[in-house]
């Protein structure tokens, strides 16, 4: 029986939502989505007011998602300006750097007045509303100003993960045609040092990256980098003598406010794309309600802005929240295991948001580590990226947050913009590895593999039945392929991807990817993209990617290869072909196992059987179903004898 933990009353006599508000809002959101959303959106500062809120359809043959489509407002002067009057000397950032010794806080006024330059620097490059501005940093505060000065100007950041290698970098600057890429000499993760300008080298000398005019690097370690002119500007250099004197420009709702590049089932990574009044009210609207926001809170989010977390709840939530927010430059390791409840202590955090993976490494280091902080700032805590094991709930719950703590379980996608199935801490009680019930304004069902809707407590497919403001609003240079992934398999209602239980409480359960990608310590890789990586090798004639059970990363990557003729499967070229990946890719994309195959288990029609292969990757050789339909049955027994996880 799965354990359920109550609201604490304590907690919800002083919630922004008790119970009875959640179930009042929630029934007023889905039956009058226009009235609610209309009141919602009044959070923020608009040049111009919206009249009209919603206008959706998710017919695949007229799909469009549009919200305060007739309303104007500036992201960045709802991040900063509107705050100056009232808040202008309380900290919008903390900065923690990889070294415990450096940190520092940046004021909303200094933050206003670092921006405004910034979009001044942007505009005497050139750039311009609508400009794709690549943003390829460490999490330092300058990410957080290149962001928000594109926002000023209207033009379009595209951030690429800092661990992303040159040809993962390279694709997305030539899909977006950035025509500047902003990035660091170096960024420094555990004391090591990562070459970010030279990697930024490589990924121009990639065919179809020639739109970019200007590099600009952010002074961060101070190595020495090549630079060269007159492409390659310093920062710090730029920006000495601009104004900081820059009017927000007023942008249309829908005007895109970012580009951000997700893993799908396919091989090339879709740019998604999320727009400016909708995601605004979406990403502030939930950062309030699911951590209970208070003037005073310090709040720490440790995802890297390169990830949609980042954007949502690292900068756009809690800044047009006018909260505090901490960037975190470092890793939970360094310099010890401790160093997580330290910086708790060290900036008095209230509200804490990270991912399971950290949770589950640090779990295996044992309570001590945290038991030498005191952690008593801590108030909620928040869990995002992938199903949270109710052991790790567990120790999470009793061991960092003292019992004291609410758990919130935010399940939501990079698609979504925010957070779509949570608990709210003073509402909604806990079920440990459940993200519970859906936020205001979602309908979420369950349909199972012909669209059928299942009712009651059920197992399937989730899909969302209804639009919501922080929706993405297409893929980027590629409309059809937004209609195809999201809205064609169960026509009328978006579609996620994962698979989901419901139980006799109403209470949603995710389960994993239901398609081709694999959660990576809550970090999305799509099995296509690391097998034509594998294919790229010289000696690789085919490779079949799945993933697989992984005590810390949820997932791992198993990839089956194939080598051309006359090639043998030696253990070194086993490590070559696994740093060719991480070459390839990145870091995040390295195989855990790479399994040999003679051939691979196809169709007749000479398709490969990925759910065969990942009940062998699963160690489930009992369970691999119906294999008449292969082409040759036989290459199934000699893959199941040499798997790597017995
Ligand atoms: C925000 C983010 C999205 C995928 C999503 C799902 C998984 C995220 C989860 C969760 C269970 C949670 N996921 N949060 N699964 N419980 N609380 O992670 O976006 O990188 O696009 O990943 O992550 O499978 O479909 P993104």
């Amino acid at each position: 029986m799965t354990k359920l933990y109550p609201v604490k009353p304590d907690f919800a006599a002083k919630a922004r939502i008790r119970k009875e508000d959640y179930e009042r809002m929630y029934e007023e959101s889905v039956r009058d989505p226009e009235g609610f959303w209309g009141k919602v959106g009044q959070r923020l500062a608009w040049s111009k007011a919206p009249t009209r809120i919603k206008n959706v359809s998710y017919d695949p043959n007229n799909l469009h998602i549009r919200w305060y489509e007739d309303g104007e407002l500036n992201v960045s002067a709802n991040c900063l300006d509107r705050h100056l009057a009232e808040r202008g000397d309380k900290t919008a950032i903390i900065f923690e750097g990889d070294d415990p010794n450096e940190s520092r806080h940046i004021s909303y006024r200094q933050l206003h007045e670092e921006v405004c330059k910034f979009a001044n620097t942007l505009k005497h490059l050139g750039v311009g509303k609508g400009d794709r501005v690549a943003i390829y940093l460490p999490m330092i505060p300058e990410a957080a100003v290149a962001m928000l000065a594109c926002a000023r100007i209207g033009a379009v950041h595209s951030v690429v993960f800092g661990g992303f290698s040159p040809d993962s970098l390279a694709g997305r600057i030539a899909d977006s045609t950035a025509k500047v890429v902003v990035t660091a000499d170096e960024g420094l993760r555990g004391g090591k040092h990562i070459p970010l300008k030279t990697n930024v080298d490589a990924a121009l000398q990639r065919p179809g990256t020639n739109s970019v005019e200007t590099v600009i690097v952010v002074r961060r370690t101070g190595s020495a980098v090549p630079m060269q002119s007159p492409r390659d500007r310093y920062y710090h250099t730029l920006m000495e003598g601009q104004s900081a004197d820059c009017p927000p420009t007023p942008l249309e709702a829908e005007h895109p406010l970012f580009i951000l590049y997700t893993s799908g089932s396919t091989g090339k990574p879709k740019g998604v794309l999320h727009t400016s009044g909708g995601y605004l009210v979406y990403a502030s609207y939930t950062h309030e309600l699911v951590f209970d926001l208070r003037e005073d809170d310090v709040y720490w989010c440790t995802a890297d802005v390169g990830w949609v977390t980042g954007h949502s709840y690292v900068v756009y939530g809690p800044l047009a929240n006018g909260a505090t927010t901490l960037m975190f430059d470092g890793v939970p390791n360094y310099p010890d295991t401790s160093r997580f409840w330290n910086v708790v202590d060290k900036h008095k955090v209230s509200l804490f948001y990270t991912a399971p993976t950290a949770i589950r490494a640090l779990m295996r280091e044992g309570e001590a580590p945290v038991k030498k902080a005191s952690r008593a700032s801590l108030r909620v805590l928040g869990s995002v990226g992938e199903p949270i094991n109710p052991e790790a709930w567990e120790w999470y719950y009793r061991v960092v947050g003292d019992e004291r703590c609410p758990i919130v379980d935010t399940w939501w996608q990079t698609e979504t913009g925010g957070i779509l199935i949570t608990p709210l801490p003073g509402a909604i009680d806990a079920k440990p590895g459940s993200a519970t019930l859906p936020f205001f304004g979602i309908i979420p069902a369950v349909v199972d593999a012909s669209g059928t809707v299942l009712k009651g407590a059920t197992e399937g497919n989730l899909v969302i039945t209804d639009s919501w403001p922080g929706q993405m609003r297409t893929v980027y240079g590629d409309h059809q392929r937004f209609i195809d992934t999201y809205f064609s398999a169960y026509p009328g209602n978006y579609f996620t991807g994962d698979g989901v239980r419901r139980d006799e409480d109403g209470y949603y359960w995710i389960t994993g990817r239901v398609d081709d990608v694999i959660n990576v310590s809550g970090h999305r890789i799509g099995t296509a993209e690391v097998e034509s990586a594998l294919v790229s090798h010289p000696k690789v004639a085919e490779a079949a990617v799945v993933g697989c059970p992984h005590e810390i990363k949820g997932q791992g990557i198993y990839a089956y290869v194939t080598l051309i003729a006359g090639e043998t499967g030696t253990d070194e070229l086993r490590k070559e072909l696994i740093a060719w990946v991480r070459k390839e890719i990145g870091p995040i994309a390295t195989p855990d196992y790479l399994q040999w195959a003679p051939s691979l288990p196809k169709t007749r029609s000479g398709k490969i059987m990925r759910r065969i292969l990942r009940k062998i990757g699963e160690n489930l050789p009992d369970q691999l179903g119906d294999i008449s339909t292969l082409a040759d049955p036989g290459v199934v027994k000699s893959l199941v004898e040499e798997r790597l996880i017995k």
